[in-house]
């Protein structure tokens, strides 16, 4: 079998098992990698004044990590431009924060080709090449113009959006055209894949033929084919768990046990982004306050939020908005030796994370739109089983099409959100267990390496001549 090529805007540090780094795609690909003698190419994080092309290469144990600079100006639009100041919003629903500049789509090409260019030569006729995330979604096309004839899978770590919503993209054909140059699309979630068939169907022409890889099928459209799944990305489950009965863990336990005095914890951890609707979710736990006077000085909620993409406009305005909110509740509602919200922005150890998650009577994970959350699924996972907690999870991340013994809410609904707060202190002890044992069978079976597992599979599967790929030959 030939090397895995995994490709994604940023590389991870996949023998840092801690994933000290914050983002599921590090955890997840350095597991990947480790398995395939693989290796894995991306963006440096660096910039230079003038592209060179020039790769920079580190073997670790089991994985190479290749990486090139961009320009300054290749950050700009492509980085924070078209992929998170366009397609991101897009993605999670938020068309009124999209940005079209023609000079993002510009630089969304430019680096694209640029990334076929520099990954060429590291290419073998038996490799297969993972492709990931919104960041390099022209990818395939950029190295098949280059007579690159490998099999190239490509996987959506975010949502895809329903049909009109994409279709506010100016040139969204294009892209959507150019998803045809992967032999395999993998989505996170069965919402995701219909809406990306529907659109296939609605505004391409194209047609479907059903009952491919766990329900994807075949999609026909631009005269080529494509094949598609669902693939939804899990933990190194038996790993965190491990982790969340180790020494940091017990140390943190130790620490917020003392810290609790005798209070219930609610937690959310994420990173500081308006898809994690931590806006709407402080309304609804002030509401819950509100409603319920005796929950006062007996409960709070720390929320872990870790700053990101800051040189983005709406990143800042939403931190600055939190802020304020919390300042707001907690002066409203605090007392010399109680804050309702403890609201901290820094980045804590996988294992630190897992202490603390194992100490809060409910998670609290309510985006407004998510590919997956990983966090819901760590929360899960880091739970004492004779005495776990409650998770609340939107139904607008994915993770809620497996996790239906969660408390499933509406994040919009600041009702529905507090009532599930009340019911998730208030539930005894065995409808948790019982809830939470089916929540943890699934989180590990449904782990990091049967994510991979399946990908690659379908992956080697999936048609690779591009004869194969043409509307017109045989299934
Ligand atoms: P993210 O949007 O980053 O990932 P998520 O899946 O929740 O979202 O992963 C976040 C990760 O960062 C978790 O592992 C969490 O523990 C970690 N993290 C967050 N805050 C942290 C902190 N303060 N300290 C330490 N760790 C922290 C994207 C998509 C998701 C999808 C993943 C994986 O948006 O929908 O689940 O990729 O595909």
């Amino acid at each position: 079998m030939g090397r895995l090529i995994v490709i994604s805007n940023r590389v991870g540090q996949p023998d840092d098992t801690r994933g000290a780094s914050v983002g599921g795609l590090a955890m997840a690909l350095g597991a990947a990698l480790r398995e395939y003698n693989g290796i894995w190419f991306g963006w440096s994080g660096r910039t230079v004044e003038t592209f060179t092309g020039q790769l920079s290469v580190q073997r670790g144990q089991g994985a190479t990590i290749a990486t090139v600079d961009l320009e300054e100006q290749d950050r700009d639009e492509y980085y924070n431009g078209y992929a998170n100041r366009t397609l991101w919003p897009l993605f999670h629903y938020r068309i009124d924060l999209s940005a079209y500049e023609r000079s993002f789509n510009e630089g969304y090409a430019r680096v694209n080709a640029r990334f076929a260019q520099t990954v060429l030569p590291l290419l073998e006729p038996d490799d297969f090449i993972w492709v990931h995330d919104y960041h390099l979604i022209p990818l395939a096309r950029e190295l098949r113009r280059r007579g690159v004839k490998n099999r190239i899978g490509f996987f959506l770590h975010i949502p895809w959006p329903a049909r009109r919503l994409f279709a506010t993209l100016p040139l969204h054909r294009e892209l959507v055209e150019a998803v045809f140059d992967y032999d395999l699309v993998g989505f996170q979630s069965h919402d995701s894949l219909s809406a990306f068939e529907d659109y296939v169907r609605g505004e391409a022409e194209g047609e479907i033929d059903s009952g491919g890889i766990d329900s994807g099928g075949i999609a026909q459209a631009f005269g080529r084919r494509v094949r598609l799944g669902v693939f939804p990305i899990g933990l190194d489950a038996d790993a965190f768990m491990a982790a969340a009965w180790g020494e940091a863990a017990a140390a943190w336990r130790e620490r917020m046990r003392v810290s609790l005095a005798g209070r219930r914890m609610i937690i959310g951890v994420d990173r500081l982004d308006y898809s994690k609707g931590l806006e709407e979710r402080f309304l609804a736990y002030e509401e819950y306050l509100a409603n319920t006077p005796e929950a006062l000085e007996q409960v709070f909620l720390l929320q872990i939020a870790t700053p990101s993409r800051d040189e983005v406009e709406a990143y800042q305005e939403i931190r600055a908005r939190l802020d304020a909110v919390t300042g707001r509740i907690n002066g409203a509602f605090a007392t010399p030796d109680w804050v309702p919200i403890r609201y901290v922005n820094r980045t804590y150890r996988r294992d630190e994370l897992a202490g603390i998650y194992s100490m809060a009577a409910i998670g609290l994970v309510t985006p407004l739109r998510d590919g997956m959350n990983l966090v819901a699924k760590e929360y899960v996972a880091a739970q004492p089983p004779e005495d776990p907690g409650v998770l609340i999870l939107s139904r607008f991340a994915g993770a809620a099409e497996q996790m239906e013994e969660a408390l499933i809410v509406n994040p919009f609904s600041r009702e529905e959100v507090s009532d599930a707060i009340e019911a998730g202190l208030a539930m005894p002890r065995d409808e948790r267990v019982r809830r939470w044992e089916s929540l943890i069978e699934g989180v590990r079976r449904h782990d990091v390496a049967a994510w991979r597992d399946a990908f690659v599979e379908a992956l080697l599967a999936a048609p690779c001549s591009p004869a194969d790929r043409l509307a017109t030959a045989e299934p």
